[in-house]
C-alpha cells in the first residue's frame, strides 16, 4: 500500500513538474527591448513631434502604457547603459562618463574630475544573464559600449556590439572588425540591418522564449541620413519644434524596422506573447532636436537631458491606451524584466530599482509607499563640454554640466553642484521647464532633500570631487565667459 502511494506520489510529482516545465516555457513572454541612443523626449509622434514620423511606434505605444516621467540613468551614453544593465546607480558600478578622460578645457574646470571606470565590472550580473540562465535565448544588436564584447554579459548572440560609442565609420558599410557587421551588404543602412537580424533571431527561436536587446546606434552621431528617405523630408514643411532632415530619416528607419519586426511577429503568431519595451539612453542631441518645454539636451541634468520616452506593451497584462506619471529610471528596468520573465533576482547583488510590474498591471498607481516617498537619483562627478553651436539651455555656457548630483522626489527635483555648492530646486508639476529656482523660497524642503541626497551618496559610496584642479585659471575662464 505504502509503496503504491509512494509510486503514485512520484508519478504525480513527475507529471506536475513536467507540465509545469512545459507550461512555464510556453507561457514565458518574449521580450523585444527597443533601446535608442540620444533619442529625445519628444522625438516620436506619440510624444508630440511635429516633424519626425513614427507610425509603428505610435501604434505600439497606444497598445500599452506610456510613462510620461521616465528617466534615463544618466545624461550621456555609457553611464546610462551601465545603470540599465546592472540595475545599479552609477556610484556602485563607477561608470561615470564616456571614457575616463576629463572633458572640456582644463582651465575651466575648478575641480579634478572623478575618472571612474570604462568597463562594466564582470562581477556585476546583468539582467541579460538572469534571462539567459533561466532559459531565454538572448541577443544584443547594435551599440554596447560597456566593454569590448557583450557576450560574457549574458548574450548568446552579438550583432554590432563593441566598446565603440557609435558605428565606427558611420551608418553605411564597410564596418570592418565590427562583430556581425563586417560582411554587411554594400549600401545597406545599419539600422535596417539590425532590424533584419532581429527578425532572423526571432524566426530561429520562435519555439522558445527569447529576449532581444535591440540597442540601435540610431540616433547617435554621425547624423548619416538614410538616403532613400532624404527627398521626402527635404520637401516636408519643417515643424516648429523639429526640423532636422537627417534626423527625421534616421528616426523613420528605426520605425520602419519596428514595423517589419511587428509583421514578423504577426506572421509567426507571437504578437500576444511578446512584450515590447521602448526606451532611450539619454536626452536628444542638442544641435539636431528639441525637448521643449523641457530645458536642456543630452549631457545636461535638466529634464531635457534625462527625461526620455518609455512605453511597455504587454498583451493581456497592460491595459491599452494607459499611461503612468510615476517617475521611473534605468535601475527599475532590471527587476522589471526579471519579474516579467520569471527569471528571479540575483542573491548577492544590490539592486537599486523597483519592479514596474505592479504599475504595469494596474495593481498599484505609485511606487511610493505610505511612510516613505520614493526618490530617484543621478550622480555625475565629471564634466561635459558645451556643444559648439548650442549652449542656451545649460547652467553655464562652457559646460553642458559640471559635477553634480540630482534627485527627484514626487514633483520636486533638487540639483546639487559640487564646484560652487549651487543648489537648484524645482517643482516640476508647476514648472517642467525648470525656470524658477525655489531653493531660497523653500529652505526647509531644500534642506530635507539635500539631507536625503547626501544619505544616498553615502549609502552608494558616491565619489564626490573635491580636489582643486591646479590647471584651473579664473582669468581664462572669465575671458571665455565674456565672449
Ligand atoms: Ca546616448
Amino acid at each position: 500500500m505504502l509503496k503504491t502511494v509512494s509510486l503514485l506520489l512520484l508519478f504525480a510529482v513527475l507529471v506536475s513538474s513536467s507540465l509545469f516545465a512545459s507550461d512555464s516555457d510556453t507561457d514565458r513572454p518574449n521580450i523585444l527591448f527597443v533601446y535608442l541612443d540620444d533619442f529625445g523626449w519628444k522625438d516620436t509622434g506619440f510624444m508630440g513631434s511635429d516633424f519626425f514620423e513614427t507610425p509603428n511606434l505610435d501604434r505600439l505605444a497606444s497598445q500599452g502604457m506610456v510613462f510620461t516621467n521616465a528617466y534615463a540613468g544618466a545624461a550621456n551614453c555609457a553611464p546610462s547603459r551601465a545603470c540599465l544593465l546592472s540595475g545599479q546607480y552609477s556610484p556602485r558600478h563607477k561608470i561615470y562618463n564616456v571614457g575616463t578622460r576629463a572633458r572640456g578645457k582644463a582651465q575651466f574646470r575648478r575641480l579634478k574630475h572623478v575618472p571612474g571606470v570604462n568597463v562594466l565590472n564582470p562581477e556585476i550580473k546583468t539582467w541579460a544573464q538572469r534571462l539567459q540562465k533561466s532559459g531565454y535565448a538572448t541577443a544584443t544588436m547594435g551599440k554596447w559600449h560597456l566593454s569590448d564584447d557583450p557576450v560574457p554579459y549574458g548574450f548568446d548572440l552579438n550583432i554590432g556590439g563593441s566598446h565603440a560609442g557609435g558605428p565606427p565609420r558611420g551608418y553605411y558599410p564597410p564596418h570592418p572588425n565590427v562583430p556581425g557587421l563586417a560582411n554587411a551588404p554594400n549600401g545597406e543602412y545599419v539600422t535596417d540591418r539590425l532590424a533584419t537580424e532581429a527578425i532572423n533571431f526571432i524566426r530561429k527561436n520562435k519555439d522558445r522564449p527569447w529576449a532581444i536587446f535591440l540597442t540601435h546606434f540610431a540616433v547617435h552621431t554621425p547624423l548619416n541620413a538614410k538616403k532613400e528617405l532624404l527627398a521626402k523630408y527635404k520637401s516636408k514643411p519643417p515643424g516648429k519644434l523639429h526640423q532636422h532632415v537627417n534626423m527625421a530619416t534616421m528616426i523613420q528607419a528605426v520605425d520602419d524596422g519596428v514595423g517589419l519586426i511587428q509583421n514578423a511577429l504577426e506572421e509567426l503568431g507571437l504578437v500576444e506573447k511578446t512584450i515590447i519595451v521602448f526606451y532611450s539612453d539619454n536626452g536628444g542631441y542638442g544641435p539636431a532636436t528639441d525637448m521643449a518645454p523641457l530645458k536642456g539636451y543630452k549631457g545636461t541634468y535638466y529634464e531635457g537631458g534625462i527625461r526620455v520616452p518609455f512605453f511597455v506593451k504587454w498583451p493581456g497584462k497592460v491595459t491599452p491606451e494607459s499611461s503612468s506619471s510615476e517617475p521611473i529610471t534605468a535601475v527599475d528596468i532590471y527587476p522589471t524584466l526579471c519579474e516579467m520573465a520569471g527569471a528571479g533576482l540575483p542573491e548577492n547583488q544590490i539592486l537599486d530599482g523597483e519592479s514596474l510590474v505592479p504599475l504595469l498591471t494596474g495593481e498599484k498607481k505609485s511606487l511610493a509607499d505610505e511612510t516613505d516617498e520614493r526618490a530617484i537619483f543621478w550622480h555625475f562627478p565629471a564634466y561635459l563640454q558645451s556643444y559648439r553651436d548650442v549652449n542656451d539651455e545649460q547652467r553655464d555656457p562652457l559646460f553642458r554640466t559640471r559635477p553634480c548630483s540630482v534627485m527627484r522626489m514626487g514633483d520636486w527635483k533638487l540639483h546639487q553642484y559640487f564646484e560652487d555648492g549651487g543648489l537648484e530646486l524645482y517643482n516640476l508639476n508647476d514648472d517642467v521647464g525648470e525656470t524658477q529656482n525655489l531653493s531660497e523660497k523653500y529652505p526647509k524642503r531644500t534642506k530635507n532633500m539635500l539631507t536625503r541626497l547626501k544619505a544616498w551618496q553615502q549609502e552608494t559610496g558616491a565619489d564626490i570631487p573635491s580636489v582643486p584642479n591646479p590647471e584651473f585659471d579664473s582669468a581664462v575662464e572669465a575671458a571665455a565667459l565674456k565672449k
